[in-house]
């Protein structure tokens, strides 16, 4: 077995037991919250294990995370047809199909929310925490590249199995800030009022009675490999610098700019890149997700401190984030997912939100979730925590998808996850539109003129203007028949364009 005794009390070296025994305690129908926010700081073995016994003997789980895992969990219990509930976000293939064919049922969550809800009872009560840590000391459980809900999961829990990864180096030990608020009517200020505030302690506090097991494991975080920088995303990169440069010369914005929130994936590393390239210096980041493009600001002297709720590199990033932790700690540290996209911070902090949506439609809604209205993608995640509360809300689309055959500027979205007063600006590769200010007539020509592909612009400003006449110059013209016909039209010839 793995050696975990120098990272575990010699007082509970009797709780150390293989993931087929811990495995056992599941059962059907049972609530685990576990830990987890992107690839990162997710239990492995012990759900590997439990899928192998689902094999043998089917039986089904309710899954409570930060935020979507590896495939060690998300993945393999799906395919082992072993998840019934799950909650608050996923992006996992096999688990995608599952939800959209009615077998799992998804509740997609404002990521912010979960933990209160999870403590106040409201989803359910949960069964066992299960969470992975760096290791296990006299007050409680040092996470390792995540922190998400895993506090609250700890508290609501009576019973606590931890997965001791030895894979996670022991250096991560300081770079966590655990705070759990009270719940209201005795909620206090939470007292953040810089990126780099810290408020809490190093450790998840756990009586040591409630950890029942201890799983060695060694296996890796499997964190997702990023495409190579293309054309558009540079081009969204590029014009966020530009934008945030007319911010800085209005005098909106201090010469750091404001804490820096972005999405996940390619867009959003490439706009961070835009930034490692650029004048700015003395940069804060007060995000869910410290990604590539941190490490690289990081590198290049312009960060001044990234707060968040996961390490969310590529393989590489990983490994070059491993290699100098000493250097990342002086200025990174994980939060709770509850603090790190809180809204009463994010607002105080006048934190710029980057996201990126699935479509927007002409007036400045925002489709996040939905592919053609009926498709689950991946979930809100924190882009809503963020959109509603930010000092300026950008979202991010390429015009066209699928080759060319949908456009991303569509009349109406076919699902609404941000309503048009949650954001400010949209930028895709054809350029900028900023909406402040602006009512909806003026929107709509904002977004078709600067964001459409040019091949959609003469079909979306026909629709406008017959929407126009026919309402006779409404505060929003739509007609309301016709609306959504671009998605029908491509869900019966697969293109928009016929
Ligand atoms: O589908 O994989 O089948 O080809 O959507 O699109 O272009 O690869 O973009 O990886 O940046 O994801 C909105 C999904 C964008 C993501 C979304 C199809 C496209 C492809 C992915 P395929 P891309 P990205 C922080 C904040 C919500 C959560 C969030 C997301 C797939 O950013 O999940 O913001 N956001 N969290 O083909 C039909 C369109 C389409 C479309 C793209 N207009 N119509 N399909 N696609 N546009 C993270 C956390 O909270 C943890």
């Amino acid at each position: 077995m793995i050696d975990i005794s120098d990272r575990v009390p010699k007082s509970l070296a009797d709780r150390i037991v293989s993931a087929e025994v811990a495995a056992e305690y599941f059962k059907d129908g049972m609530t685990i919250g576990a830990s987890g926010f992107t690839p990162s700081g997710y239990p492995k073995a012990v759900p590997l294990a439990i899928a192998e016994r689902m094999k043998k003997s089917p039986f089904k789980v309710n899954i409570w995370t930060g935020a979507s895992t590896g495939p060690e969990l998300d993945g393999t219990l799906a395919e082992a047809n072993g998840i019934k509930q799950r909650l608050p976000y996923q992006t996992n293939t096999p688990l995608r199909n599952q939800i959209n064919s009615g077998v799992v049922d998804y509740i997609d969550m404002h990521l912010s929310e979960v933990a209160q809800q999870s403590r106040e009872g409201f989803l359910g009560k949960i069964d066992v925490a299960l969470v992975e840590a760096v290791a296990i000391t006299a007050e409680g459980i040092i996470p390792s590249t995540s922190v998400g809900n895993t506090p609250s999961y700890v508290q609501s829990a009576d019973v606590v199995i931890v997965e001791v990864n030895t894979s996670q180096p022991m250096e991560l030990v300081g770079m966590h800030d655990i705070y759990i608020p009270l719940d209201p009517p005795n909620r206090l200020p939470i007292p953040i009022t810089k990126a780099g505030d810290r408020i809490g302690t190093h450790f998840i506090p756990c009586p040591l009675e409630k950890i029942k097991y201890i799983v060695p494991c060694d296996i890796t975080d499997k964190t997702r490999a990023l495409a190579p920088l293309d054309d558009a995303s540079r081009k969204m990169g590029a014009f966020t610098v530009e934008l945030l440069k007319k911010e800085l010369a209005a005098g909106r914005m201090p010469k750091g700019l404001l804490p820096l929130q972005s999405g996940v994936g390619n867009v959003a590393n490439a706009v961070i890149a835009g930034f490692v390239n650029s004048d700015f210096t003395d940069l804060e980041v007060y995000t869910e997700v410290i990604q590539d493009g941190m490490f690289d600001l990081a590198d290049a002297g312009k960060l001044k401190f990234a707060s968040g709720t996961a390490f969310s590199p590529s393989p590489e990033g990983l490994q070059r984030f491993y290699k100098d932790i000493d250097k990342y700690k002086k200025i990174m540290m994980l939060r709770p997912q509850e603090i790190s996209n809180n809204p009463e911070v994010v607002r105080r902090l006048g934190v710029i939100a980057m996201n990126t949506a699935i479509e927007v439609d002409i007036y400045g809604n925002v489709n996040s979730t939905h592919v053609t209205g009926t498709k689950m993608m991946n979930g809100i995640g924190g882009s809503g925590d963020f959109a509603r509360n930010a000092y300026l809300t950008i979202f991010y689309t390429t015009s066209e998808a699928k080759g060319g055959k949908i456009s991303s500027i569509v009349p109406f979205c076919a699902h609404i996850d941000h309503g048009a007063h949650d954001v400010d600006v949209v930028i895709t590769e054809q350029g900028v539109a900023d909406l402040r200010g602006k009512c909806p007539r003026e929107r709509a020509l904002e977004i078709i003129n600067n964001c459409a592909h040019p091949d959609y612009r003469p079909i979306l400003l026909d629709y406008y203007n017959r929407a126009l006449a026919a309402t006779k110059g409404a505060q929003t013209p739509h007609l309301l028949d016709e609306a959504l016909s671009f998605h029908q039209r491509f869900l019966a010839t697969g293109s928009m364009q016929k």
